[in-house]
């Protein structure tokens, strides 16, 4: 089900998102343990025409860090509206709603999953997580972490 992550990132990656932290249903944190800095659907780049699970780095408060995210309706919970919600990999003393967020997507990590439990939800986000961050560790991908839209 997992695709191999590609040794450095291939066609159409790098991509680049950019927008202001909107409120969504409040899950995130409250059901799953992953707080996931949403995104209007309106700022999602048509590059990213697949829904599904990426990775790659976020800035906010002139920060960059590794994240993952996901791009679509959710299945598990049945969603109407498409949504760009970005787990970054960090621990936030507050909130950023409101503010600024860009964000490099440098690759696919998998579908979107329905799951029988949210239990089962949260491992495959754990097991996301580790694959995202072994990922970005070689040179190809760390790369990113200085793109030229995080100086801007
Ligand atoms: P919502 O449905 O409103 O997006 P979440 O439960 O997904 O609610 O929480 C997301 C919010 O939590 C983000 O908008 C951000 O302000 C905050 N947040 C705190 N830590 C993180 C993190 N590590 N990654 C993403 N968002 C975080
Ligand atoms: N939701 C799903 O319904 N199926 C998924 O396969 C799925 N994968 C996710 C992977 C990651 C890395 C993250 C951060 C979220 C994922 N979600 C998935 C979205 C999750 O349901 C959503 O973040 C919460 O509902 C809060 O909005
Ligand atoms: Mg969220």
């Amino acid at each position: 089900m997992r695709a191999q992550i590609p040794e450095r990132p291939g066609s159409p990656f790098p991509i680049e998102v950019a927008g202001i932290v909107t409120k969504g249903f409040g899950r995130g944190s409250r059901e799953l343990g992953f707080p996931t800095a949403n995104i209007s659907p309106t700022d999602i780049p048509s590059q990213l025409d697949r829904v599904g699970v990426y990775f790659g780095y976020a800035m906010v408060r002139q920060e960059v860090f590794s994240m993952v995210m996901s791009l679509g309706y959710n299945p598990y919970y049945k969603n109407v509206e498409k949504s760009l919600e970005i787990y970054i990999v960090h621990e936030f003393k507050s909130d950023f709603y409101g503010e600024s967020m860009r964000a490099i997507v440098c690759g696919w990590l998998r579908p979107e999953l329905d799951y029988t439990t949210r239990d089962a939800l949260i491992q495959d986000i754990r097991k996301d997580v580790t694959i995202a961050l072994t990922a970005l560790e070689q040179p190809a991908y760390a790369q990113f972490k200085e793109h030229p839209i995080f100086k801007r």
